[in-house]
């Protein structure tokens, strides 16, 4: 046992426990120690900062501009810290949230290098009991489980992997030491935005690199650089307000395009001539990176609307391939646009110009198996020294249901979860009372940057618990009939919209099996706002305290 370990151990009992030291759990961490919790983080990684932890493949950057991925809550902290790039790589984004945990003295309470393998509510004291991997178990009165959107990396099982010589890693457990590509022949599996930041790095150096595509992703360009002289000052120096923006005005939690904050867009794409349609994709285009998200909000729910951008952004992307059998290949043909993730890039497509590049489409000739030299299509076979697997990940609910967790009467979360995800307002499931979800299945997060929508739901969690603390509560449950609110709210949020057109991970159809009922609320930001926050204003009504 080490001395953190006893130290930690020594503040026992505890209010809160958190489990995991991104984004959102350093700030869980801060927000309730500031309000005088007993809170402690427990982290599996050896360091802070989660997915800038895990994931260190190189090419890995930032897609939303850096001055606005990042905590605003202390003004002192936005202010002092300088960012080199106008979007942040993953060593600066990592040197970031160590400095958060340094800055607000968060390290004393967080036990790094182990993971939490299991967790039960007990019924006679209504506190949990959390155990790590290291046979240590932790009591609190509430859990707060802030263990990534998009931190556990779907299963790689392949046929034949085992008999696989060469070196393999996957995008987000990149090796701390890296991976030297020169005079090496290399296979990227998967195009989502992992592959697409890191295909061109590799092919910088590699002999060769042979990428094998199943689903072409929707890439614009990302345009990073020092930005122009002058713009982080005078983002600095009108903080609050773009904070404001973004936070109440925005789609996903950033307004920068062309390095100023934009107002939402609320025409519909068709109600406009085409020249102004082409006009602000063009503009969105110059800018570069998500300012995409803020075109018109039809392109969500409407398929003519989303053809629009779909075809401008397919043209733009043909003047780039040399080959146009490969352009035909990469450019996508059969599923609405933004309703994968659109992915940011930095040479993507100029890549498959190059003489050392193949590109493979799997989906016309699947992978059958490894072998020990390198992979068999159903056309032929690959041979290569190093396999990268940017597969993606078992996302929302993933990290969730690895670990053992038991709420009432031992019931199994992942039981509870067999058919469908079913949370309420994906911070809490019925049954499983104080155990709650930063960022977690059910909520808006994937569509909201994290950064920020952690302070929502950190603050709706904090007030939910001063008020049991007023009405002498000490558990929180919600009902299940309140919970089936909640399920056919995600479900009327989705149906408006294209998202179930593609099998992304936005809906399961990433894991075979995998119900996407349930896994995000596609209303956004701004109607989840309205429920939970009624919800507080009608006495946390559906939720039962005892
Ligand atoms: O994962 P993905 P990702 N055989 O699921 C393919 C965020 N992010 O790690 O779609 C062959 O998007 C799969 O093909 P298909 C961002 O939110 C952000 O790239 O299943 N191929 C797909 O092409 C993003 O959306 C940044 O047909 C297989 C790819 O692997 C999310 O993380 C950077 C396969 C997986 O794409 C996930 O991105 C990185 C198989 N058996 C990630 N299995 C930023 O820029 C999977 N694939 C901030």
């Amino acid at each position: 046992m080490n001395h953190t370990n006893e130290f930690v151990r020594s503040k026992q009992p505890y209010d809160a426990i958190v489990v995991g030291a991104g984004a959102s759990g350093l700030y869980a961490l801060y927000h309730l120690q500031k309000r005088g919790y007993n809170a402690m983080l427990i982290e599996a990684g050896d360091g802070v900062a989660g997915t800038w932890y895990w994931n260190r493949y190189p090419g890995l950057r930032v897609d939303v501009e850096s001055v606005e991925y990042s905590y605003a809550f202390d003004d002192d902290l936005q202010q002092e810290w300088e960012w080199s790039e106008r979007y942040a790589a993953q060593p600066e984004l990592e040197r970031y949230f160590n400095h958060v945990a340094d800055r607000f003295d968060l390290r004393p309470s967080i036990l790094l290098s182990r993971r939490v393998t299991a967790a039960q509510f007990d019924e006679a004291s209504g506190r949990w009991n959390v155990e790590t991997d290291r046979g240590e178990t932790f009591d609190a009165q509430y859990c707060i489980m802030a263990t990534g959107l998009l931190s556990a990396p779907k299963d790689v099982n392949f046929p034949g992997l085992d008999e696989f010589k060469g070196v393999t890693a996957h995008t987000a457990r990149w090796p701390e030491e890296g991976i030297d590509f020169a005079g090496k022949k290399v296979a990227v599996i998967g195009t989502g935005s992992s592959g697409i930041q890191v295909i061109p790095i590799v092919a910088e150096t590699a002999e060769h690199l042979t990428v094998f595509q199943r689903t072409p992703a929707f890439a614009v360009p990302l345009r990073n650089c020092v930005p122009p002289e002058g713009y982080f000052e005078e983002v600095k120096a009108n903080y609050a307000e773009w904070r404001r923006r973004e936070k109440y005005a925005s789609f996903g939690g950033w307004v920068a395009v062309n390095y100023k904050p934009v107002d939402l867009t609320t025409t519909s794409a068709l109600a406009v001539s085409e020249e102004e349609r082409l006009a602000l994709y063009e503009d969105r285009w110059e800018s570069g990176g998500l300012a995409f998200y803020n075109v018109y909000p039809d392109i969500f729910g409407d398929r003519a609307a989303n053809d629009t951008l779909a075809e401008f952004l397919r043209e733009k992307t043909r003047t780039r391939i040399d080959d146009p059998a490969i352009a035909d290949i990469l450019i996508p043909n059969d599923y609405p646009v933004m309703m994968r993730r659109l992915s940011a890039e930095t040479n993507y497509y100029e890549t498959f110009n190059r003489d050392n590049v193949t590109l493979v489409d799997v989906r016309a000739t699947p992978i059958q198996s490894f072998t020990p030299i390198g992979l068999q299509t159903t056309e032929q076979e690959y041979d290569f020294d190093i396999a990268i697997f940017a597969t993606g990940f078992d996302a929302m609910s993933g990290a969730l249901v690895r670990i053992d967790i038991r709420g009432r009467d031992g019931q199994a979360l992942t039981d509870h979860w067999s058919d469908e995800i079913r949370t309420t307002f994906g911070m809490m499931a019925s049954g499983f009372p104080n155990m709650f979800y930063i960022s977690g299945p059910g909520s808006p997060a994937p569509l909201f940057q994290p950064v920020l929508f952690c302070e929502d739901q950190m603050t709706w969690l904090t007030s939910l618990f001063s008020h049991m603390k007023t009405q002498g509560k000490t558990v929180v449950d919600p009902t299940p009939e309140f919970e089936e609110t909640w399920i056919q709210e995600c479900d009327r949020a989705l149906d408006v919209t294209l998202f179930n057109e593609t099998p992304s991970w936005y809906v399961g159809g990433n894991i075979e099996g995998k119900s996407g009922r349930g896994l995000i609320y596609f209303g956004g930001i701004h109607p989840y706002r309205e429920w939970i926050s009624k919800c507080a204003s009608n006495d946390y009504a559906g939720f039962a305290l005892q």
